[in-house]
């Protein structure tokens, strides 16, 4: 460890910490100061078991040398070059890299710097694209109840999480939400995806009755949704939304940003689901969290509609200074190495199963009214105490760090996601500090 990092700082002031209860926070900082493989080291040295690959972005572990060293040599060769009107090779074979493992048909890729970027570029593609052939009144965009697009404008507009929501004024119009798709009363301690519910993608034939199809951009959701406490897809829903787009000419946006790069044991949740989509947007393990930087991924028809016109004329209006940065780029090439190199885009589908079987053993356990899994994805659903929603779980939040486990909670919901290269001790690991958390906190 760097003299650099050991050293506390003793003024917490003025970092506005995002998406954090900073006063709390200030008054009894967690602070990492390391990390390697499945492990974070405290500012005290001690050892963390990462059940949450960051936040939900760092899939091959930590301090790959594949990846740190593609950044170090890339910072030292060419620090920074436009995308704007001038190109770096990098740029070129990371998109490249990237159209190798994604869903066939997906051949081009949109750089942005986040997974909130990457969103807010393909909602602004899909509305573009149909202005471009001609139907320039499909302006509407449907996202999802309690689905979370990041924390741009176009992403809470289509986002489903009030908190992110209702601070913000009007957002954008001329956006409608299908329902979520959590039955608990129906589904709970489902294995995998759920029985029941995929009948709400019908909500969508609704929405297109109530508007015309002919007003309609693009559908958003996220194949599984993360960050709402995950919620998996019932049987067959994804499925019957693809069919309604596809029957009224709706673009479908698989919003990947947690799903992609091996999640959930395929490279992408769109071929866990056979559903294809028109575009997907990821983010996080595309450089496995360790530099910025999103990428969108559409159909050829989609480019393709844009490449018309005078040739000399830019054909979207659209793009991030850092958009394929090369330090980005670099960092992206020596993530897909390790990646292929350590089989990690599939390794999820091995695991699957132990990791299954080592959740659902928390069912009886204090305070547990649901658990749910899908590939390396884990959620455990506490009954919130009595007047104080988010307080059980963030409870045992602190009692996990405090035993040397890292987990998520949102609402009453722990949520896990793993590094994909967790071993089945690692995962009995994880499993029973949450099962020891349960049985102490109230
Ligand atoms: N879409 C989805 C589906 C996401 O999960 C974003 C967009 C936004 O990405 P950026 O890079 O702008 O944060 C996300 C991000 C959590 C958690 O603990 C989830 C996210 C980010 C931080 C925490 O659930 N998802
Ligand atoms: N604001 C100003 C004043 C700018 O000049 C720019 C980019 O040139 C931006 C915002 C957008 O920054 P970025 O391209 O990093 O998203």
């Amino acid at each position: 460890m760097s003299d650099r990092l050991k050293a506390m700082p003793n003024d917490l002031r003025a970092f506005w910490m995002p998406f954090t209860a900073n006063r709390q926070f200030k008054q009894a900082p967690r602070m990492f100061v390391g990390a390697s493989d499945m492990h974070y080291v405290t500012a005290d040295g001690r050892k963390v078991l990462d059940g949450t690959a960051g936040l939900w972005c760092c899939n091959a572990g930590h301090c790959r040398p594949k990846i740190t060293k593609a950044i170090q040599e890339q910072a030292a060769e060419l620090d920074y070059a436009p995308t704007f009107q001038m190109g770096h090779p990098l740029a070129f074979e990371a998109a490249n890299r990237l159209i190798d493992i994604a869903p066939a048909g997906m051949d081009h890729v949109f750089f942005t710097n986040s997974g909130s970027e990457s969103v807010e570029t393909a909602l602004k593609m899909a509305i573009a694209y149909h202005r471009v052939k001609g139907e320039g009144s499909r302006t509407r965009l449907i996202g999802r109840e309690r689905g979370y697009h990041g924390v741009n404008f176009g992403g809470i507009s289509v986002g489903g999480i009030v908190a992110n929501r209702k601070m913000f004024g009007s957002l954008l119009t001329g956006v409608d939400h299908l329902p979520h798709t959590h039955l608990p009363e129906k589904n709970a301690f489902t294995c995998g995806e759920p029985e029941h519910g995929a009948n709400l993608a019908d909500e969508l034939e609704r929405i297109v009755t109530l508007h015309d199809a002919s007003t309609i951009a693009a559908v958003i959701v996220e194949p599984v949704a993360g960050s709402t406490g995950v919620l998996i897809p019932p049987k067959g829903y994804l499925q019957k939304l693809r069919a309604i787009c596809d029957k009224h000419g709706i673009l479908l946006i698989f919003d990947e940003v947690i799903t992609g790069f091996g999640r959930l044991g395929t490279p992408f949740a769109a071929d866990y689901f056979g559903v294809t989509p028109d575009i997907i947007t990821t983010a996080k393990g595309v450089t496995n969290g360790v530099i910025p930087m999103g990428a969108v991924f559409v159909k050829g028809k989609i480019h393709d509609a844009f490449m018309t016109g005078p040739e000399h004329l830019i054909e979207f209006f659209h793009g991030y200074t850092y958009s394929a940065n090369p330090i980005a780029s670099a960092a992206c090439i020596g993530t897909l190495d390790t990646y292929r190199d350590e089989g990690l885009l599939t390794r999820g589908a091995e695991l699957a199963p132990y990791w299954e079987d080592a959740l659902h053993s928390l069912k009886g356990e204090p305070h547990v009214k649901d658990i749910r899994n899908i590939g390396l994805i884990g959620a455990i659903e506490l009954e919130p105490i009595a007047g104080q929603p988010t307080k059980r779980a963030f409870s045992a939040f602190i009692k996990a760090y405090e035993r040397g486990a890292l987990i998520r909670t949102t609402g009453d919901i722990i949520a896990l996601s793993p590094p994909l290269i967790i071993t089945k001790g690692q995962i009995n690991e994880l499993i029973d500090h949450i099962r020891e958390v349960l049985r102490m906190i109230d």
